[in-house]
């Protein structure tokens, strides 16, 4: 079999996703997910002007001299550009290659170590309030696990919570909106948040926070020791990873868990955090992380370490790459959660899928491959459209991660 052609289609169905498509001369196509949220353009180019041509001619069965060939031979290695267009590529060819084989992809990476995959789900209220009426909601839903987030008294717009009604997507279709944070009126506020579920809900239902980037490590560390009655199931990127040193200073000062690495694209980002156990979960997935090769190798790294995996499953995460992480979820040993964030309808019609959720668990399907398709028509009525994730400002108006 031989790789004859491959198309980049980019659409933008409620938020814009890049989706690679490969063909072979046998009929049989594989799609990636090459999707990097507000840097989608970058991404498409690359593929095609960089790795397309290169591509023609090669077996699709390949999939570890392809991977070192875009990696190594591009010279330039790692970076979320390049590492999300390997991933697209290299998730193709696994789908190429379980659709050969007449196999579910999970098959070909272990088969099944579970029966279903574990997946928490987002409660985001704009107050106390509205997040446990979020909670309860979800808990009505069947999920085992919820990640909570709210709006902060005294702050205006925050991370993870959308205006009553609507529901939260995080990038913005025009120039980069800007928000304003406040560290102290958030540390002061989250453990009351979680004093006030666990009292109404009490300790069966996982409950999970995420951060995002915002707490210098000192700040996390009370974080983590405020968060400790609340039992947290993780809390997640408690500050800046690029430090991964910084990690030791939370670690030795909570036991709360920590999961990290949603923006990470290789094992070089995380090699310290897993083989010194600073961290409990491993956040970085296929799509952002080199697709499934290299996803592999840093989980099996991961597993001897007792670190488990928690791949990010946001919105901005492809179809294509729910159902890669699903099978991969099935068939490691060291899984620990997977994120799930519905995506709007209109998204799961263009990318038609084998993927189900029932009471609290998801299962990746017995189709041969994926199991996701790309309903090519209707994608193209929604074409591109240029968005941004917000830019964070503290209080006096220095920028802050976001
Ligand atoms: O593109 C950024 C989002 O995927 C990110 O903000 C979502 O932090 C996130 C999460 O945990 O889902
Ligand atoms: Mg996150």
């Amino acid at each position: 079999m031989k790789i004859k052609d491959a198309e980049v289609v980019v659409c933008s169905p409620t938020r814009n996703f890049v989706t690679l498509i490969i063909h072979t001369d046998e009929g049989i196509y594989g799609l990636g997910d090459a999707t990097l949220n507000g840097r989608e353009l970058a991404v498409a180019e690359y593929l095609k002007e960089h790795c397309i041509p290169a591509l023609i001619g090669r077996n699709p069965f390949d999939t570890e001299d392809i991977w070192q060939y875009f990696y190594k031979g591009a010279y330039w290695k790692r970076g979320p550009v390049t590492m999300t267009a390997i991933a697209a590529i290299d998730v193709a060819l696994w789908d190429i290659k379980a659709k050969a084989l007449s196999v579910p992809l999970y098959q070909l990476l272990g088969g099944k170590s579970r029966d279903g995959v574990l997946v928490y789900c987002h409660a985001n209220g704009t107050g106390l309030s509205h997040s446990i009426e979020e909670v309860h909601r979800h808990i009505e839903l069947g999920y085992k696990a919820i990640r909570v987030q709210s709006g902060i008294p005294g702050i205006e717009k925050t991370y993870g919570v959308a205006s009553k009604g609507k529901k939260y997507e995080p990038a913005t279709r025009g120039l980069p909106q800007e928000s304003v944070w406040s560290t102290s009126k958030y540390l002061n506020f989250i453990p009351k948040l979680f004093e006030a579920v666990r009292n109404k809900f009490g300790f069966d239902i996982h409950l999970l926070h995420d951060c995002h980037h915002r707490l210098t490590p000192v700040e996390a560390a009370r974080f983590g020791k405020d968060a400790e009655p609340y039992r947290l199931f993780w809390m997640e990127d408690p500050g800046s990873e690029e430090l991964q040193e910084s990690f030791r200073l939370i670690r030795n000062h909570t036991t709360t868990p920590i999961a990290v690495g949603e923006i990470f694209n290789s094992v070089f980002d995380c090699n310290k955090l897993i083989t010194e156990q600073l961290i409990d979960y491993l956040r970085m997935t296929i799509v952002h992380g080199g697709g499934i090769t290299h996803l592999l190798k840093t989980a099996h790294l991961a597993e001897i370490y007792n670190v488990r995996t928690g791949f990010h499953g946001a919105t901005d995460l492809s179809p294509v790459t729910m159902a890669a992480a699903l099978h991969f979820d099935m068939a490691i040993h060291n899984f620990g959660i997977q994120e799930h964030m519905p995506h709007e309808p209109l998204v799961d019609e263009i990318f038609p899928h084998a993927y189900t959720y029932k009471d609290g668990f998801m299962y990746p399907g017995e189709a041969a491959g994926l199991g996701v398709g790309l309903n090519r028509q209707l994608a193209a009525k929604y074409p591109y459209q240029r968005a941004y994730l917000p830019v964070n400002r503290l209080e006096d108006g220095t920028v802050w991660n976001w």
